[in-house]
């Protein structure tokens, strides 16, 4: 008999989990405390953008084998998908974690799985959550297999990355990680590793971390060779070609849900040694006024200038603004008075100073910034944008462009990371 699952959270990584599971035969409680999502779930509807996952979950609600509910129902297993937000100053906050967990505590029963997929900070499973499962009245150690299984999917692959991807599970003992193991490998095929559940915890971080602590190389690079006036991506191209050097990009700033927020777990519990972990998210975090300053430089005062920004999004070709450098950097120069500020993203419907057509948006513009290097920004017309901007200045912020394509057409070409 294969077991009842609840899953609670429902948004980029519960739904799908879930999905998965119910498609592959299991019967799944999901729990939202949004009713709304709750009562789109049940009638086969979702409020997330994912390929794919519209299609998987009308099946499974269609089939009665995803149920959605705001509490939690007796099952065999639980896991634990809630979101894990960061504080105002920079630590985690928990309480979504402490508040599911706290759920299912008058439910939990002898032989049950729990598990946590939320990212946390270090000892989040031996801190938090077995001591609240102590208030059942169950032998915690002995009664329950609980274990840390992170996930590790990127959004827009979402589906095709749970089950591709190879996964880590730690338990609080041996066989808290085998009984993980098994349930996972129902629709996994990539490898499962069994380890304990810090280290479960620390290798999620240290993903995110190494990319963070990468890009923040990266980015110090850029403003190095901007004041050697030579161009950093020439640089990172070449050295590259070492065959044991891979140097990240550049760019305006790091953003989405993870790896500008996961490295602060990190450096949350270990403040006095986290000091690389802690300068790379300070580098990161400084580009967007970087930006800023390189746009001044540029047009020599902001004041009563129109800036066109092309991209909002956190990263190319999704809609996902969580985050976002460019949205930092809007809110920069929304501080210049007398400023116009346009945005072209035909990914985001809902945001300030968007424009439907890239030429309105460019139209009297002194300055374009490529923020995002969405594919489809390789079909604008440059000739034509132009024609339209009052004064022809470019800032691309992510080597998008053909430098020599743009000079041939009169424009003011500045690459991030390119001294003159
Ligand atoms: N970025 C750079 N330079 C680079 C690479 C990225 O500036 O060389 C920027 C991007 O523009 C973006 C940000 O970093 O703003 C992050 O984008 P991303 O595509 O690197 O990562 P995420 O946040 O969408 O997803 C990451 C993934 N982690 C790793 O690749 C180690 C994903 O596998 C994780 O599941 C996800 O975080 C998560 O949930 O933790």
């Amino acid at each position: 008999m294969k077991e009842k699952i609840c899953v609670l959270g429902l948004g980029y990584i519960g739904l799908p989990t879930a999905a998965m599971f119910a498609s592959n035969g299991y019967d799944i409680v999901g729990v939202d405390v949004n009713k709304k999502v709750v009562d789109a779930l049940n009638k086969g509807e979702i409020i997330i953008e994912e390929p794919y996952l519209d299609v998987m979950v009308r099946d499974v609600v269609k089939s009665g084998k995803l149920k959605a509910y705001v509490k939690p129902q007796v099952s065999d297993v639980y896991i634990i998908a809630v979101p894990t937000p960061i504080n105002e100053d920079k630590t985690a906050d928990m309480s979504f974690v402490i508040d599911a967990t706290r759920s299912i505590v008058p439910i939990v029963k002898k032989g049950d799985i729990v598990i946590l997929e939320s990212t946390s900070p270090p000892k989040t499973i031996d801190d938090i959550i077995v001591p609240i499962l102590k208030e059942s009245k169950l032998n915690v150690e002995e009664d329950l297999y609980i274990a840390h299984s992170p996930e590790r999917v990127i959004p827009g692959k979402i589906l095709f990355e749970l089950v591709e991807n190879n996964r880590i599970v730690g338990g609080i003992n041996e066989e808290s990680s085998e009984k993980v193991k098994r349930l996972y490998q129902a629709f996994v095929k990539g490898d499962i590793y069994t380890t304990n559940a810090t280290t479960a915890e620390m290798c999620k971080l240290t993903e995110n971390t190494f990319r963070d602590v990468n890009i923040a190389l990266a980015n110090e690079l850029a403003k190095i060779c901007e004041e050697m006036g030579i161009n950093v991506w020439d640089v990172i191209k070449f050295s590259n070609k070492h065959p044991r050097v891979n140097l990240h990009q550049p760019g305006p700033g790091v953003g989405g849900h993870c790896i500008a927020v996961d490295p602060w777990f990190i450096v949350e519990k270990f403040p006095q040694i986290a000091n690389l972990i802690n300068l790379s998210r300070n580098i990161n975090d400084s580009m967007p006024e970087y930006v800023f300053n390189k746009s001044r430089k540029i047009l020599g005062t902001l004041k009563d200038k129109k800036i066109t920004i092309l991209g909002v999004t956190y990263k190319p070709d999704v809609d996902d603004m969580r985050e976002s450098p460019i949205i930092e950097l809007v809110e920069l120069f929304e501080e210049i008075s007398g400023i116009t500020i346009s945005i072209y993203d035909p990914f985001v419907e809902n945001y300030k100073y968007l424009e439907k057509d890239v030429y309105s948006a460019c139209k009297d513009s002194d300055l374009l910034i490529l923020g995002v290097n969405h594919k489809l920004f390789k079909e604008i017309d440059m000739n034509k944008v132009n024609d339209y901007m009052r004064c022809s200045n470019i800032l691309d912020t992510r080597n998008f462009f053909e430098n020599d394509q743009l000079s041939n057409l009169g424009f003011n070409y500045n690459l991030l990371g390119k001294g003159k």
